[in-house]
């Protein structure tokens, strides 16, 4: 007997959320953050035809076609995600857009993309797979290896590194949030939240490279990151549609924020207390954490407030794509009212 698979609102199952079949080093994080995205498109009902899968270069870059194979995708050059994402949302303002960058990709040759794609406040979740080597090159250390981090092939890191939250919350992004490919459900939770926000929405997501840097002294391992994860908060995501209510939050210990769409995630607080509100707070968070080695994962900042690039632009809300020719080209009436103005 043959049971047919459950499905979700738009009567899609998980399986057609999939992708190709895989061809990254098994165990690798880039892996199971495609596992997360897939269940979380699957579980929100996100329609697979309204989204684009837009990256750089990297396994992390190359990491969309293993998920969402029905969706549109560019797998473009090195550091220039930003840009071609900034396209595609200006053009298509009804996209769903998945950026998926490696620590390489944004933290070195499209550092700049990166801080200006923020600044313009581009409608789009951000993914930041953080392995903190150049994988797909063999190894060599990335601008966010830690300070006296020895690898296998990179030898020894004398250089300071970036910490891409604290970069995306000064560059003006509304939503940041740390996680890590070892705790999907976290990880799930932020992304839903991440889909709900308005403007740019960075995940930097701890995702080990098993092939080059995963030794038990690796800052970026899956040791590492079980042993050392300090998360803010328990997180849990509340859809528009959704009455759920968890009967185990004690008022007082709550802090709800709501989403663009009406959503809400709430921040149950774990040990200290943390308003993601407020951004000075997480920058201090990011400056302390520099010195301690802790590995602080949630929502560490989120300011629903921003205008995105197409309200800044004032585009209309019909896509420019879908603008017929005769919108698109100014009549000739309108040419010589416009040359008239040069006379
Ligand atoms: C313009 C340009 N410079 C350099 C490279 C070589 N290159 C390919 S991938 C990569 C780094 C990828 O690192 P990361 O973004 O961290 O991805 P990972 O493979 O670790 O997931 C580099 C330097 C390139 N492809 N193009
Ligand atoms: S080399 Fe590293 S980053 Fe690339 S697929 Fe293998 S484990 Fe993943
Ligand atoms: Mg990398």
């Amino acid at each position: 007997m043959t049971t047919t698979p459950p499905v979700n609102k738009l009567g899609l199952s998980k399986a057609d959320y999939n992708g190709s079949p895989s061809t990254l080093c098994n165990g690798c994080g880039h892996y199971a953050i495609a596992n997360v995205i897939i269940n979380t498109a699957y579980e929100l009902s996100l329609d697979p035809t309204r989204i684009a899968k837009i990256s750089g270069i990297g396994c992390s870059s190359k990491s969309p076609a293993y998920f969402l194979g029905q969706s549109h995708s560019i797998n473009g050059l090195h550091g220039r995600m930003p840009s071609l994402a900034t396209g595609a949302t200006t053009v298509n303002r009804n996209l769903v857009t998945i950026g998926v960058s490696g620590d390489g990709d944004t933290g070195s040759i499209g550092l700049g993309q990166f801080k200006h794609l923020l600044r313009r406040n581009v409608d789009m979740v951000y993914l930041i797979e953080n392995n903190g080597v150049y994988g797909l090159t063999k190894g060599q250390l990335s601008a966010t290896a830690d300070l006296g981090q020895k690898i296998r092939h990179g030898g020894l890191n004398e250089t300071p590194p970036l910490d891409l939250c604290l970069e995306a919350i000064i560059a003006g992004c509304g939503f940041v949030a740390r996680s890590f490919a070892g705790d999907p459900k976290q990880l799930q939770t932020l992304l839903k939240a991440a889909f709900s926000h308005r403007g740019t929405a960075v995940l930097n997501i701890l995702s080990p490279c098993v092939t080059f840097n995963n030794g038990p002294d690796s800052t970026k391992s899956y040791v590492w990151g079980k042993e050392h994860g300090l998360p803010l908060h328990e997180l849990d995501f509340i859809p528009l549609d959704h009455d759920e209510i968890r009967a185990d939050y004690q008022p007082g210990d709550i802090r709800e924020v709501a989403l663009h769409d009406g959503s809400v995630v709430r921040l149950k607080k774990i040990g200290q207390e943390y308003d993601p509100a407020d951004r000075m707070a997480a920058i201090r968070l990011l400056e302390e954490e520099r010195a301690g080695q802790t590995f602080t994962t949630g929502l560490l900042y989120v300011n629903e407030e921003r205008r995105t690039l197409v309200e800044q632009a004032q585009l209309m809300d019909l896509p420019l794509v879908q603008l017929p020719d005769e919108r698109l080209r100014p009549s000739q009436d309108a040419l010589d009212m416009i040359n008239a103005q040069f006379m």
